[in-house]
């Protein structure tokens, strides 16, 4: 009989704690609606750049996903809902051009996490707007994250802001402070030193 308990869920050095760890570097920004966007910029097909203000942003069309959550520091969120927008929307919406295979995830304040684009274009990759049926706290990305839920959570950008279409990969905040380039916890990616030919940028 198949094993669903949590245990057998844990990637590899991974462990459950109690209740919903909060984990960031710096502050948490404030959202106001009228000021917020979220643009769509680099190697767009088109050569332009795309802004989607927050009315725009928030009336896509949304779904929701059920997944467990590894951060690189060991614990795990399990069984977490998010609703929201997914990536291949946003693709859909605003196309890249021609040889993009990675994008770059800004967030306030300039926190960055770059991934690629095979991993974007997972149906599990989402802009959420909601954790378990109810809008994001503000600690927790209001008012919308990235979430990457097969990557380490450092992926998982908070108070996402815009995303750029790369033609060559590179690294963002914490790829850049030593840790893995892809960073996929099944394969235990914590640090760049285990990144093997072809996993970072050239
Ligand atoms: N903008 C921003 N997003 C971020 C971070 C950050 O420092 N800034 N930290 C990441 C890390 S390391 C983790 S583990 C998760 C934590 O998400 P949570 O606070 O919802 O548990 O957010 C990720 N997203
Ligand atoms: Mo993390």
């Amino acid at each position: 009989m198949p094993d669903h308990t949590e245990e057998a869920r844990l990637p590899p050095g991974q462990y459950v704690p109690r209740g919903h760890p909060v984990l960031h570097y710096g502050r948490v920004p404030q959202f106001r609606p009228e000021r917020w966007n979220l643009a769509v910029f680099g190697a767009t097909a088109s050569g332009e750049e795309t802004r989607f203000a927050w009315p725009e942003f928030s009336a896509l069309p949304r779904t929701s996903v059920i997944a467990d959550f590894h951060c690189v520091t060991k614990f795990s969120i399990m069984g977490s809902e998010w609703g929201g927008v997914p990536a291949t929307v946003l693709l859909d919406l605003v196309p890249p051009a021609p040889g993009v295979a990675h994008v770059m995830i800004w967030g306030e304040y300039g926190y960055s996490a770059n991934i690629r684009m095979s991993d974007f274009q997972r149906d599990t990759t989402l802009f959420a707007l909601e954790l378990d049926e109810k809008p994001l706290t503000a600690e927790r990305g209001l008012p919308v994250r990235m979430v990457v839920p097969h990557l380490y959570a450092w992926k998982s950008v908070k108070w996402v802001r815009a995303v750029e279409y790369l033609l060559a990969d590179r690294r963002g905040f914490w790829e850049e402070r030593g840790y893995h380039n892809v960073g996929d916890p099944w394969r235990e990616q914590r640090y760049a030193y285990q990144e093997e030919p072809g996993e970072g940028p050239a």
